[in-house]
């Protein structure tokens, strides 16, 4: 359904939005004013949204999947120019840095997703020409092109490394147009030396868009495009419902973080918009993240954690969610650690006063600010009790997910 919409409509949809952009472009630059595509923005207070490639004219085509390669540089595959199945003009691209792009490996269809393994061994997922065709693939790039893997997949949608045989990848399908509804995605896995796969995991959902590792449990999740829901796989060929969450589209992107905590990417069905939404692993809590008013075909498609940040593909560009900065405790954000910051705090208590950071002013990382916080900066400052949680010292992010910010960060 949104993947067969994404490779049927939107060669022609981007063609007339380019032309659109660059006449707006034009008339932006007559007037000396900026002309922007739809931005994401954090609901969160104590993140903000970094633009890694801006999403404009020159940026990529058609990003979609991400990885991360052994340097810890973000990889990023695109559709290239064209959706046809007839032209090979699907492209891998590095990410060095903000704007820096490099192309690493080339020759797909339409690549949807990508892993590289510990000896930089980087395989792709090529859907094809669309979804409703055995023309998917998975290929193997150990730095002289792509090798083909195994083919006859139908919107392969996801590469995972096997949890327990280095010698094989997990592969998703999303079989959504052949076989009879409903019961028809699969997950193969497949040995990277032979190319053989075999059925991992055959079970009930619709339609799997996305599929992750929790790293602390290794259970694997799926989300279902067609219910519009995110599972836990049980082996052998079952499902169970993890959360049905507030979804307005297609779930299409999911990923973990090294502590287990799940984001997923909905990309929406109008208003708001694209949504990431953070589920906490020890509460299940869902938390919205980043907003987007991009939709359809503009929509925000793939996530993925790494290093602390949060990277999605969207439009025309890659984007990534950073935690602001802040040092715990330094409550007046002066940088050290005396008795103005218990006397902030107090102000701001029982007085009236402005906190310039949440996030520094909880300086015993509770989640909140309350009188145990000056409390416990005057134990620290005058009878040798604890030091501040990270980060106490200097400047860092925020180790324990809460609803506070950090309005005016004193640190860059
Ligand atoms: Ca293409
Ligand atoms: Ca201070
Ligand atoms: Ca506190
Ligand atoms: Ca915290």
């Amino acid at each position: 359904m949104v993947l067969t919409h994404y490779l049927s409509a939107r060669l022609r949809s981007r063609n007339l939005f380019r032309l659109f952009a660059a006449a707006a472009v034009a008339i932006a630059g007559c007037l000396a004013a900026p002309f922007a595509l739809a931005q994401p923005s954090s609901m969160h207070p104590g993140y903000e949204v970094e633009a890694v490639v801006a999403g404009g004219l020159g940026a990529f085509d058609f990003p979609m999947g991400l990885a991360v390669d052994n340097a810890g540089n973000v990889l990023v595959t695109d559709f290239g120019p064209t959706d046809s199945p007839l032209v090979a003009d699907g492209v891998v691209y590095r990410i060095e840095g903000p704007g820096v792009v490099v192309e690493v490996s080339t020759g797909y269809v339409n690549p949807i997703a990508a892993w590289v393994d510990d000896i930089d061994t980087l395989y792709v997922a090529d859907a094809g020409g669309g979804c409703g065709a055995e023309d998917g693939a998975i290929y193997a790039d150990s730095g002289s092109g792509p090798v083909l893997l195994a083919d006859g997949l139908i919107c392969p949608g996801a590469i995972l490394p096997h949890p327990v045989d280095s010698t094989k990848i997990l592969v998703s399908e999303l079989v959504e147009a052949l076989a009879p509804a409903p019961a028809n995605s699969v997950v193969y896995e497949v040995d990277t030396t032979t190319g053989v796969r075999t059925v991992y995991w055959n079970g009930d959902l619709a339609g799997i868009g996305g599929l992750a590792m929790n790293p602390v449990t290794q259970q694997l999740v799926a989300n279902d495009i067609v219910t519009i829901n995110v599972h836990e796989l049980t082996l052998p060929a079952e499902q169970s419902s993890l959360f049905p969450g507030p979804f307005a589209g297609s779930p299409n992107g999911i990923a973990f973080d090294p502590d287990g905590n799940l984001y997923v990417l909905d990309t929406g069905g109008g208003s708001p918009g694209s949504v990431i939404y953070r589920r906490d692993f020890d509460t299940g809590d869902l938390t919205p993240l980043v907003e987007s008013p991009a939709t359809g075909f503009f929509a925000a498609r793939r996530v993925l954690h790494h290093n602390g940040a949060l990277y999605w593909t969207q439009g025309f560009g890659l984007w990534r969610l950073v935690p602001k900065q802040f040092i715990r405790g330094d409550s007046n954000g002066d940088m050290a650690h005396d008795l103005g910051d218990a006397v902030s705090l107090l102000n701001l208590l029982f007085v009236s006063g402005e906190v310039f950071c949440e996030d520094a002013g909880d300086a015993n990382d509770d989640g909140g600010i309350d009188i145990s916080d000056p409390i416990f900066l005057l134990a620290y400052l005058f009878a040798s009790g604890p030091a501040p949680a990270l980060p106490g010292g200097f400047c860092g992010a925020d180790p324990t997910f809460d609803d506070m910010g950090c309005d005016q960060p004193s640190c860059p």
